[in-house]
C-alpha cells in the first residue's frame, strides 16, 4: 500500500485539511479518496497507471482526488489551473489522459477537451465503494510538466517510491511532527506545493491550510490568528508580503511581527532568493529565511540547516541520502571550489520523462542527473550562479521556456522573427521581454497582437516588454545572442 495514504489510518481524528471554511479529519480524507477511487475504477481491479488529469484548485477535494487515483493505480497528472486551453490540451493529449477530473468552475474551460477524454465532474461522484489495489511503490504515481531547452514541456514521472524518498528527506531535515500546522498558497501542479508543503504534511499528521488565491491580507490575517507556525513560499511573495508589512500602520505592523516572530520555521526555494528579501524579512519578522535547492525532476537535493547556519546567497549542504557533485565543461568531476554544472544521485531522482526515452537518457550521465544549474562548493556548502541555458527564464518561480514562447509568437502573421529573453527583476527574479521583427507590411505592433498571444498563455509567460527591431542581434555564424538581446532591454 501506498505508505503516505497508509499513515493517514494512524491520524485519523487529527485535522487534515482546512479548506473553504471547513475543517476536514484524516478520516474524511481517507474515506473521500476511497469514493472518488471506487469511481474511478467503476468495476476495474486496477488503473494499472492510467493518467489520470485533475484540475482543481489548491482544496480538500484537491487532496482527496490526487490520494484517490493513487489509490485505483492511476498516475495523477494535475492541471495548472491558470493555463489557457492550449496548454491544458497539451499536456491531456501528451499523456493520453483517460479521465479528467474537474470541479464546476472549470467546466467552460475544459468543455472543448471532453471529446478527447472522460469528464468527471468532482462534485457529482458519490458514495460508492469497492475493493482498492495493493499498488507496488515503483509503480508510476504522478506526471508534472516541466519546460526544457528542447521542445514543448515535458512530461516527468515519479514513482511512488521517488515521492516518498523526497517527502521523507525533507520531514527529516526540517523536523516536522503532528503539531506543525502549515499555510499552502502555492498552485499545486509543481513540486514546491504538492511535496513540500501538502505531503509532507500529510505524510506528518499535520494540518495544511488553503488558501485557494495569493492575496497578501488574508495571508497576514491567518498568521495573525496564530494557527500557523510554518510558511513556504517563493522569493516574489516575500517580496509580495514585505510591500505589503511596509505599507502597513505603525500600530498593524508591530501585531503582525509579534505573530511572525512565533513561528517555527519559514522557507524559501524555486529561485534565487536576494539576499536584501532574507535581510528585510528577519528585520519584520525575526525568522531566517531557510533556502532550499530543488526540481521537478528530484524534489529538493540542497538545504539550509534546519539547526545551524543559514547563510544568505547559499542553498546550503546536500540532504541526506542525495549524493552531489559539481561537473566542469569538459566532464570532470571539480574539488576545487571552480565553478561546475550540480549533478545529482539519490531515489527522489524522478524516472523519466514520458514517453520520451532520448531526452530521458540526455538528461543523465554515468547514472547522474544533469540539473542544468551552475554552482560553487565551499566545504560541502554549495552557492547557486544561475542557469547554463539563456532560454530558461525564472519568474514568480515558474519555470519558463524562451523557445516555447518564442514558437507561439512567431505563429503570429505580424511577426518575422523573434527572440524571448529574462531580464532581472526585483520582484518577479526575472521577467520575460521579447525583441520583435515585425513582417514588411507591419510599421508597428497592431492592437491584435498582446490579446492574441494572452489567450495562448499563461500570465506569468506574457512578455512584460517589447522591442521593434530591424534584426535580432546575431554573431558572425548568423545565431541570435541572447545576451545581447538582453542587454538591449537593459539600456532602455
Ligand atoms: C503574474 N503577473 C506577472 C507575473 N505573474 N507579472 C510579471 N511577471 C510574472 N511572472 C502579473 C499578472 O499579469 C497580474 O497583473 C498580476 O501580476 C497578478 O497576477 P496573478 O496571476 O493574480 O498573480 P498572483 O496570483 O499574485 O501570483 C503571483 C505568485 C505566483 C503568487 C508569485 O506567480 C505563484 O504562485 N508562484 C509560485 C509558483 C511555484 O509554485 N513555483 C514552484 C515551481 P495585473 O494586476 O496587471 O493584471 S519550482 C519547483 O517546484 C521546484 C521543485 C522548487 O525548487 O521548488
Ligand atoms: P522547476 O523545474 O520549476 O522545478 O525549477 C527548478 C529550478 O529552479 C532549478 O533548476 C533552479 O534553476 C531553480 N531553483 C530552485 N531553487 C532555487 C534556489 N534556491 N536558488 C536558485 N535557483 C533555484
Amino acid at each position: 500500500m501506498i505508505e503516505l495514504i497508509q499513515r493517514a489510518s494512524k491520524h485519523a481524528d487529527r485535522q487534515a485539511i482546512f479548506s473553504n471554511e471547513n475543517s476536514y479529519l484524516y478520516k474524511d480524507l481517507l474515506k473521500r479518496s476511497s469514493q472518488i477511487a471506487s469511481k474511478l475504477l467503476n468495476g476495474k481491479l486496477d488503473l494499472n497507471g492510467d493518467r489520470i488529469a485533475f484540475i482543481i484548485d489548491p482544496s480538500f477535494e484537491y487532496v482527496a482526488v490526487q490520494w484517490a487515483i493513487w489509490r485505483a493505480g492511476g498516475v495523477a497528472v494535475p492541471l495548472c489551473t491558470k493555463h489557457p486551453l492550449p496548454s491544458l490540451e497539451y499536456v491531456i493529449d501528451d499523456t493520453q489522459a483517460k479521465a479528467l477530473i474537474y470541479v464546476d468552475n472549470y467546466s467552460s474551460l475544459i468543455a472543448p477537451l471532453l471529446n478527447k477524454t472522460t469528464g468527471i465532474k468532482e462534485e457529482s461522484i458519490r458514495d460508492v465503494q469497492s475493493d482498492l489495489p495493493d499498488v507496488d511503490p515503483l509503480r508510476n504515481a504522478m506526471i508534472l510538466y516541466t519546460s526544457g531547452t528542447t521542445g514543448k514541456p515535458k512530461g516527468v514521472v515519479s514513482t511512488h517510491q521517488n515521492i516518498e524518498a523526497q517527502i521523507k528527506m525533507l520531514v527529516t531535515a526540517w523536523e516536522w511532527s503532528p503539531e506543525d500546522r502549515i499555510l499552502n498558497v502555492l498552485p499545486l501542479h509543481h513540486v514546491h506545493g504538492i511535496i513540500n508543503v501538502v505531503s509532507c504534511a500529510m505524510w506528518s499528521g499535520a494540518s495544511c491550510r488553503f488558501q485557494p488565491k495569493f492575496d497578501e491580507a488574508s495571508i497576514f490575517d491567518v498568521f495573525k490568528s496564530g494557527k500557523i507556525n510554518l510558511f513556504m513560499a517563493v522569493p516574489t511573495i516575500y517580496y509580495k508580503l514585505i510591500n505589503f508589512w511596509k505599507a502597513a500602520s505603525p500600530e498593524e505592523q508591530k501585531i503582525i511581527t509579534r505573530a511572525l516572530n512565533k513561528f517555527r520555521l519559514m522557507v524559501s526555494g524555486s529561485a534565487a532568493l536576494p539576499i536584501s528579501t532574507l535581510e528585510e524579512w528577519k528585520n519584520i519578522s525575526g525568522q531566517v529565511l531557510l533556502e532550499r535547492y530543488g526540481m521537478t525532476e528530484m524534489g529538493m537535493a540542497i538545504s539550509n540547516p534546519y539547526d545551524g547556519e543559514r547563510v544568505p546567497g547559499s542553498i546550503g549542504f546536500a540532504l541526506q541520502g542525495m549524493q552531489v557533485r559539481l561537473v566542469n565543461e569538459e566532464g570532470k568531476v571539480i574539488k576545487d571550489g571552480s565553478p561546475g554544472e550540480i549533478q545529482v544521485q539519490g531515489p527522489n531522482v524522478f524516472k523519466e520523462y514520458w514517453e520520451k526515452p532520448e531526452a530521458t537518457k540526455d538528461s543523465f550521465v554515468e547514472g547522474w542527473f544533469k540539473t542544468g544549474d551552475m554552482a560553487v562548493e565551499l566545504n560541502g556548502r554549495y552557492r547557486i550562479l544561475g542557469r547554463n541555458s539563456v532560454d530558461i527564464i525564472k519568474s514568480g518561480g515558474h519555470k519558463i521556456s524562451a523557445l516555447e514562447i518564442e514558437e507561439v509568437i512567431r505563429k503570429s502573421p505580424v511577426v518575422k522573427d523573434c527572440g524571448v529573453v529574462g531580464i532581472p527583476d526585483e520582484e518577479w527574479g526575472e521577467i520575460v521581454v521579447a525583441g520583435l521583427v515585425l513582417n514588411q507590411d507591419f510599421e508597428a505592433l497592431p492592437e491584435t497582437f498582446e490579446p492574441w498571444l494572452k489567450e495562448q498563455l499563461p500570465n506569468f509567460q506574457w512578455p512584460r516588454e517589447y522591442l521593434l527591431l530591424d534584426d535580432l542581434p546575431r554573431n558572425v555564424m548568423g545565431k541570435v545572442t541572447k545576451k545581447e538581446l538582453q542587454k538591449q532591454f537593459q539600456n532602455l
